[in-house]
């Protein structure tokens, strides 16, 4: 292939792919762009800014929390600002930025050009846009929900929360949860039938195996809370009492809120858990220990996830039967993160691994997250639980699983999916600073909520009085939270100068091993300029000349949008898939059923519109049209 024919023929190629995958520019041609890696980006991107407004409502909380019977905030804005904390960092950063991740990364370690429902994809980028710019909206007018990320009634019912505050959970929240679904069907599609030939079930990436994890589960959780929080909204707005009155149960709520919601936790823990892996690999150099075992716990903890929930709800008055198999299975789950544990520590082990800032997090990801394991086990036990619950000791513990064990290793994943991200590398030497400042100011908020919640310190208030001993512990914790903030802060100030300043990547700076790695830094709008076949687990790494000598998959039109489908096991090569390209109905759906939506919250006969609305969008949607040759 040196002869100059055929290198020109290359070119003709490249350009003709160009054209054919180009996003149309222009200010509204960016409400019609369906590409992955522009997708995908815009949710990391989204999903980061609301993760510093859920930490800005966090500091406002500690502000007043900071001294006994502050008045910084009143009662209600403080319930405001605490429900909409849990539901920002919850709902609109955590899973959409794993989902970010998994948008913009899974094509690429797959090997493929796109996903396979470019347009659903674009849909639910602005679903979740439209969500979190209402709850927003919502707080801003200080008619956000106020009862809790969990809401539960008799509280969040209409005779103890009149008002608009609960309506915009159980509308908007709902309607968010779409945007989630939509990326897990969109991911578990493009994981079975869009793997490069042979790149079969037990070569996937371990990366990829804990996105399919999660997108299976977000599939079986959210459907629970969608229907539990439009049963709630019935309550709510048509006088109905599903969870109220003698007919009702409030404990409904919580059985279906946290079957929701144990999962939850774990949608968000197993992709972290994957980058893991991935870091892991690429900086040991080394095939990981215990390929089968690891993705077999994944899948585990899959499983088990969905039997956890009751341990919520040790203290509702629940049978004793109950409860003891509930603390079992809690303690269970202990079984598949430990096998991980093992095998990643038998991956470092003897390995000289170079300490870069993506696997300081990861280090830094093991410590909190065993910290937090073990306070979990302690509140996975009834009788401790009668204590702890409702008290600062759970939100010390939580917040050592969320932050340890999704948090950190997302951060870890950031620098170390940057350079491919932006074609630069961040600051290590900033990098660093920012990881030790992060690290020590998180230890030092929330270590202390431990000591807090044994001495008795209830969760969920917005003052305490003076004089019960705990003055000197919250300060402090205020205090700390700040450091935390800064560490964050430094993070965000390299991510920001490195677009300009940070030194030129390459296409694969860390010399890693997954096929994302194997084009440009940043991907081209085509992912890939020739499509070629994978035989190793490792396939940048196999054999001497890794990729470069396998063969070339043939016979993708280049223009048109066209993407070759495989078999899920084995990754046979089946059929072509034509793919649609740029268009607006994906937004003007997403604005329709916003409408449809929110509109039940001012009168009936709005969701009737939305209706005619959304029916609008889809025709134009499904509109047929000659698939877009480039010329
Ligand atoms: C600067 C970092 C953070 C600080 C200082 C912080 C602090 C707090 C505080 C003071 C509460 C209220 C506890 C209560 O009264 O019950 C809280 C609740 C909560 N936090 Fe955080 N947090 C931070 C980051 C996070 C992150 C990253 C997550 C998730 C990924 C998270 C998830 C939650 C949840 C789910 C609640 C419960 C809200 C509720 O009860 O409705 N937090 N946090
Ligand atoms: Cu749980």
């Amino acid at each position: 292939m040196t002869d100059s024919a055929s290198i020109h023929h290359d070119d003709e190629e490249t350009r003709q792919l160009e054209r054919t995958w180009a996003s149309p520019p222009g200010f509204f041609a960016w409400f019609t762009h369906v590409n992955q890696t522009n997708i995908g980006m815009r949710f990391i991107v989204t999903g980061f800014i609301f993760f510093i407004l859920g930490v800005i409502l966090a500091l406002l909380m500690r502000l007043q929390l900071a001294v006994p019977e502050n008045d910084f905030m009143d009662p209600e804005t403080y319930n405001q600002v605490f429900s909409m904390h849990g539901i920002t960092m919850m709902f609109l950063f955590a899973i959409p930025v794993m989902e970010g991740f998994a948008v913009y990364i899974i094509p690429l370690m797959l090997g493929t050009r796109d996903m396979t429902f470019p347009r659903l994809n674009a849909f639910g980028y602005y679903i979740y846009l439209i969500a979190g710019v209402m709850m927003y909206a919502a707080l801003l007018l200080r008619i956000a929900p106020d009862a809790g990320w969990f809401s539960y009634p008799p509280l969040a019912g209409a005779s103890f929360s009149p008002g608009l505050g609960l309506d915009f959970y159980t509308t908007v929240v709902t309607f968010m949860e779409i945007s989630a679904l939509v990326a897990a069907i969109e991911l578990i599609a493009t994981i079975f039938k869009c793997k490069v030939p042979g790149m079969s079930l037990n070569r996937m990436p371990i990366f990829v195996w804990a996105v399919l994890v999660m997108s299976f589960m977000i599939v079986f959780a959210l459907p629970p809370l969608v229907i539990a929080s439009l049963m709630l909204a019935l309550d709510r707005m048509a006088g109905m009492h599903f969870f109220t009155a003698a007919s009702g149960d409030p404990i409904l709520w919580q059985h279906l809120f946290w079957f929701f919601g144990h999962p939850e936790v774990y949608i968000i823990f197993i992709p972290a858990l994957g980058m893991v892996s991935s870091i892991i690999i690429t900086f040991t150099q080394r095939p990981i220990f215990g390929y089968i075992p690891i993705v077999l716990s994944i899948v585990a903890i899959g499983f088990i996830g969905f039997g956890l929930w009751v341990h919520h709800m040790f203290t509702a008055g629940l049978p004793q039967l109950g409860s003891n198999f509930f603390t079992a299975s809690s303690a269970m789950i202990a079984i598949p993160s430990g096998v991980q544990i093992f095998c990643w520590i038998a991956t470092l082990w003897g390995s000289k691994p170079k300490l870069a800032t993506p696997l300081l997090h990861v280090l830094g990801f093991f410590l909190i997250f065993i910290i937090g394991g073990l306070s979990g086990v302690m509140v996975a036990s009834v009788p401790f639980d009668m204590q702890a619950h409702d008290t600062y000791f759970v939100v010390a513990h939580f917040h050592y699983v969320l932050i340890g064990g999704a948090v950190f290793p997302l951060l870890g994943g950031l620098y170390y999916w940057y350079p491919k991200f932006t074609g630069r590398m961040m600051s290590e030497r900033l990098g660093k600073v920012a990881f030790w400042v992060t690290f020590a100011g998180f230890n030092l908020t929330f270590f202390p909520m431990h000591k807090l919640g044994l001495e008795g310190m209830p969760r969920r208030v917005y003052t305490y009085l003076d004089g019960l001993g705990w003055n000197e512990a919250n300060l402090f914790i205020s205090i700390s939270s700040a450091v935390f903030t800064l560490g964050l802060m430094l993070t965000l100030v390299n991510v920001l100068i490195s677009l300009k300043r940070g030194n030129i990547a390459g296409d694969n700076p860390w010399n890693a091993d997954t096929l994302e790695w194997a084009t440009s830094s940043p991907p081209p709008s085509y992912n890939f300029r020739h499509i070629r076949t994978v035989d190793s687990r490792y396939p940048l790494w196999s054999g001497t000349g890794g990729l470069e000598q396998n063969p070339v998959v043939t016979g993708i039109r280049s223009d048109r949008r066209e993407i070759l489908l495989t078999s899920i096991l084995e990754s046979h090569p089946e059929a072509r898939q034509p793919l649609p390209g740029p268009s607006p109905w994906p937004f003007w759906l997403a604005v329709a059923t916003a409408i449809t939506f929110a509109g039940l919250m001012a009168h009936l006969a709005i969701p009737l519109l939305g209706f005619v609305l959304c029916f609008i969008a889809i025709t134009g949607w499904v509109w047929p049209k000659r698939l877009g040759v480039a010329k």
